[in-house]
């Protein structure tokens, strides 16, 4: 047995989680967790960094001493550095809102079904393409002389040494499923020096070890190696699905919902593009054909506005409201922005003809009948878009907790849901970690590691299929 800490960031919160693998055993324990809180400051919305760091250097304290440390966390954003190697500004995050109406002028002169051919990625107005779009011309782009990636980032201050790792940088919208290289082409007619990246690095690659400095802050005994995993907390999740045979579908629920499919090779039709699919890269040359569903941060900013009631209470609440009364469609980007969140899910049952849900409980239901409707609907179009029958549902992270979510995942789609595990991500990171050190091997030898040693709860759909046929249709009609 080896020990590693596995960095997890996401939207809501920082974790960093020592795990212990070996070819017959694997255990996860939380060192350190934190709040990941973004900040609004004159220039925008924007990640705090710094805090996020030293949640980081903390975690590594109460890790104790580990074989190796690997870093995960959300998509997409990235920092920039100067000439000197120097952090120019805070992140920006990707619910800022300067990328609006950007990808119109980026299809201008790449049009977005020749960029969703050459990319596979869907939409999203944050995709770093869109973001590096929105920041030409500012100072701080025309100074910078490297981007690096959040969890790279992280890495690169750890180490001193600087690299893009693969599955993360598919979120750029600057590679090509198909090579799993960089996308020149689009690169070129879309104005982007490939030369602002470091180097690409696979899962699995030494990615430098942590610096004097870095040992004495955290009282670890050198060296340590950091080794590159699915960097992108997404990636490490699905790699932690504990799934048996190839014929599934997953949901990775937390801040976002991530419900799709692990193929051998992307979709690239028109169809696929049309119903917004996106073509990620994951571990060993797998593809993770997937949508965006808001997920539980239509949730998460209703307790920030009504002032942070307690989540168990108000699960059951819900729980006790009557089903489907209203929906919204939780694949809408116009939930995307923080802020009014239950006025504006209030709104849009009132725009739609549907009861207007009042009380904290009533929204809570609502928000999460329209996240598994959203499920349903996302696990049944990647089907149909990839010639790809899928008999079973895992669902894992945060909203794994959540059994109502579960069960409804599981009534909505008309399908089994296995739940679990919730630290997806951190165990996807450690496995990559151990694979490294030589202690698993394939993907599949990992999800029989995961299915032999980790707690699933199975929920079977309870048959109501035609009451979810009639709620999408509602918000079919709109
Ligand atoms: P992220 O990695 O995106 O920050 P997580 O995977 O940590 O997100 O999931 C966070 C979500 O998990 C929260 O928004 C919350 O809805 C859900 N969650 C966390 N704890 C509980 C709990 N005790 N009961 C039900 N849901 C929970
Ligand atoms: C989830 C996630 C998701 C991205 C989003 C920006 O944390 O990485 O896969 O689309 O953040």
């Amino acid at each position: 047995m080896k020990s590693y800490a596995a960095v997890d960031l996401g939207a809501s919160s920082g974790r960093v989680m020592v795990g212990r693998a070996g070819p017959d055993a694997l255990e996860l324990a939380e060192a350190h967790r934190f709040p990941n809180r973004p900040v609004r400051t004159p220039e925008g919305l924007r990640w705090d960094i710094l805090a996020l760091y030293a949640g980081v250097l903390d975690g590594l304290r109460a890790c104790g001493q580990v074989d190796s440390v690997g870093i995960d966390g959300w998509a997409v954003d990235y920092g920039l550095l100067d000439a000197d190697g120097a952090l120019l500004g805070n992140p920006v995050h990707y619910r800022d809102a300067r990328t609006e109406g950007v990808a119109e002028k980026v299809w201008a002169s790449v049009p977005a079904p020749e960029l969703y051919a050459a990319t596979g990625l869907q939409y999203a107005p944050f995709n770093t393409l869109y973001q590096l779009a929105a920041a030409q011309g500012t100072a701080q782009l025309a100074q910078a002389r490297r981007l690096l990636l959040i969890p790279d980032l992280l890495a690169y201050w750890l180490t001193g040494e600087q690299g893009t790792e693969l599955t993360n940088a598919s979120t750029t919208q600057l590679i090509d499923p198909r090579t799993r290289e960089w996308a020149y082409d689009v690169a070129a007619r879309a104005g982007v020096g490939l030369e602002l990246f470091a180097p690409l690095r696979q899962p699995g690659d030494p990615a430098g070890l942590l610096r004097p400095e870095v040992l004495e802050e955290t009282g670890l005994r050198g060296p340590v190696p950091v080794t590159a995993v699915g960097s992108h907390d997404t990636a490490s999740a699905v790699a932690a699905v504990p799934a048996a045979t190839g014929r599934f579908a997953y949901i990775c629920t937390g801040t976002w919902s991530l419900a799709g499919l692990e193929l051998d090779a992307p979709v690239l039709t028109e169809e696929s593009r049309a119903a917004n699919f996106t073509n990620e890269l994951g571990l060993d040359g797998t593809v993770r054909y997937l949508r965006n569903i808001m997920g539980l941060w239509l949730l998460q900013e209703c307790v920030r506005a009504w002032g942070d009631p307690d989540l168990g209470a108000l699960l059951r609440e819900a729980a006790g409201v009557p089903a489907l009364r209203s929906v919204v469609d939780a694949g809408d980007a116009a939930f995307l922005a923080p802020g009014r969140m239950p006025e504006r899910i209030a709104e849009a049952c009132r725009a739609s003809g549907q009861p207007v849900p009042g009380t904290p409980g009533e929204i809570t239901r609502c928000i999460l009948d329209s996240l598994a409707l959203a499920h349903r609907r996302a696990v049944a179009d990647a089907q149909r878009l990839a010639d790809h029958p899928v008999d079973v549902v895992y669902v894992v992270g945060g909203g794994t907790r959540n059994a109502l979510l579960c069960q409804l995942t599981a009534d909505a789609c008309g399908l089994p849901v296995v739940a679990g595990p919730t630290e997806a991500a951190a165990l996807g990171n450690v496995l990559v970690q151990a694979r490294a050190h030589g202690l698993v091997g394939d993907l599949a030898d990992m999800r029989r590691l995961l299915v032999r040693t980790q707690p699933l709860t199975r929920y079977e759909p309870r048959g109501d299929t035609a009451r979810w046929q009639e709620a999408e249709a509602r918000l079919a009609v709109r």
